[in-house]
């Protein structure tokens, strides 16, 4: 689509719900505005493409389809089935996969599915810590993963900020888990999956890798994948993959009726079938160059900026970064990271306020803040642009003045319109 397709395609769907929700429609134009004006560094959002919001967006959403292609319990389901089965192949197809599930409505109902395939309430698992990277749904004490298994967290190491894998072999050798659980949300360097899953098989325990963060990465080639060596591999499907809203499952074919059964009747009702499509297309999307191209752009973006904010003194976990994201950790006498997070707002830039590894502030609030370059690369930025924007990041948060923060958000604006999005001027 060019510049001026586009255009007419937005403001088509937009006039659309106007005319029975001029409500709803405002709000749909104020989202497009903000997307389009302001800078979004949150390291798990992308922007995806019209024909993955076109398929979103349609009849698909109609329809009731529990069960699988070909063995449906409602009738009509001839073209969702078609849907699902290129979602499958191409999933399939892009990650070396036996098997996938691409059911889940998010991440969290996928890894739910795997627990629910593989555990049985009172078993325990070993998740990465909240605070050192991991997920809510890798054994929070507040999500039903937590409330469900007996946890043992693992954490990184205190001098690396790396994780601990021979502190892993000792917890795993004590526990004897049912299950490990890796992969991470806010980890910014390459996880061994390969090492994690032979100190797994050694106590006999199976293991669950989450890739959400990483999947366009691990799709082409540019992070280790955990499908050779770990027994489930769940993602989500709108991060770096760059698809709709959603989740799934891959799993060897040994466990593949056990997941298909967690997912559904398990786990779920009737899938989101128009959040199939849309998987579909967007997996069609990762199997091309200009996907691989993208990837690539996506780490050397992510290179650059952390390498410029170091200059300008900041310190990032770890020591910096391989992968699409990075955190800067403010310090326990910094600023939090919730007060980084508003002066970054106030200065149109979008970024998320993290724990970082032994923080002794509270979730909600935070030593740390998490920046992502897979949606500024998704609008065409560069090295260029990665170095202004570390300038930004810097100067909104040293300041302590509205008037500087406007000053700044100008600035981003001005950058922002230069790389139009979804058809804005
Ligand atoms: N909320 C996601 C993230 O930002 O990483 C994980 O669920």
């Amino acid at each position: 689509m060019n510049q001026h397709e586009r255009t007419a395609f937005f403001n088509f769907l937009e006039t659309a719900v106007r005319q029975t929700d001029p409500e709803i429609a405002a709000a749909l134009g104020n989202e497009r505005r903000r997307e389009n004006d302001g800078l979004e560094l949150i390291a798990s959002e992308n922007f995806v493409s019209p024909a993955v919001l076109a398929a979103m967006g349609s009849v698909m959403t109609n329809k009731y389809a529990e069960g699988y292609p070909g063995k449906r319990y409602y009738g009509g389901c001839e073209f969702v089935d078609v849907a699902e089965e290129l979602a499958r192949s191409r999933a399939t197809q892009l990650f070396g996969c036996d098997h996938v599930n691409v059911q889940p409505h998010s991440g969290a109902q996928a890894n739910m599915s795997v627990y629910l395939a593989t555990c049985q309430p009172g078993d325990t698992i070993l998740g990465l810590d909240l605070a050192h990277g991991g997920h809510l749904t890798h054994g929070h004490p507040l999500n039903y993963s937590g409330k469900t298994f007996k946890v043992v967290p693992y954490l990184v190491r205190p001098d690396t900020e790396t994780i601990d894998y021979e502190a892993l072999r000792e917890l795993a050798r004590t526990h004897r888990p049912k299950l490990i659980v890796c992969g991470a949300s806010a980890y910014p360097r390459i996880i061994d999956f390969e090492r994690i899953a032979e100190i797994a098989h050694e106590s006999g325990a199976l293991v669950m890798a989450d890739i959400a963060h990483i999947a366009g990465m691990v799709a082409v080639g540019m992070h280790p994948s955990p499908v050779p060596h770990c027994e489930f591999v769940t993602t989500t499907t709108h991060k770096t993959l760059r698809g709709p809203r959603g989740g799934m499952v891959m799993c060897r074919a040994e466990f593949a009726e056990a997941l298909d059964k967690a997912v559904f009747p398990g786990v779920q009702g009737g899938p989101l079938m128009h959040v199939i499509a849309a998987k579909a297309v967007a997996f069609a999307e990762a199997l091309t160059p200009p996907y691989r191209d993208y990837i690539a752009k996506v780490l050397e973006n992510a290179k650059t900026l952390c390498g410029e904010l170091q200059g300008l003194g900041w310190r990032m976990v770890s020591g910096g970064t391989d992968t699409h994201l990075m955190l800067i950790n403010l310090g326990a006498d910094g600023i939090s990271g919730k007060k980084a997070e508003e002066r970054l707002g106030r200065a149109g830039i979008t970024v998320n306020k993290n724990t970082v590894p032994f923080d002794t502030r509270k979730p909600y609030i935070g030593s740390g803040v998490r920046i992502g370059t897979p949606a500024v690369t998704t609008r065409g930025m560069g090295p260029a642009e990665m170095k202004a924007i570390a300038g930004f990041i810097d100067r909104a948060l040293r300041s302590e003045e509205e008037a500087a923060w406007a000053k700044v958000k100008t600035e981003v604006e001005a950058l922002a319109r230069a790389f139009p999005l979804y058809g804005q001027a």
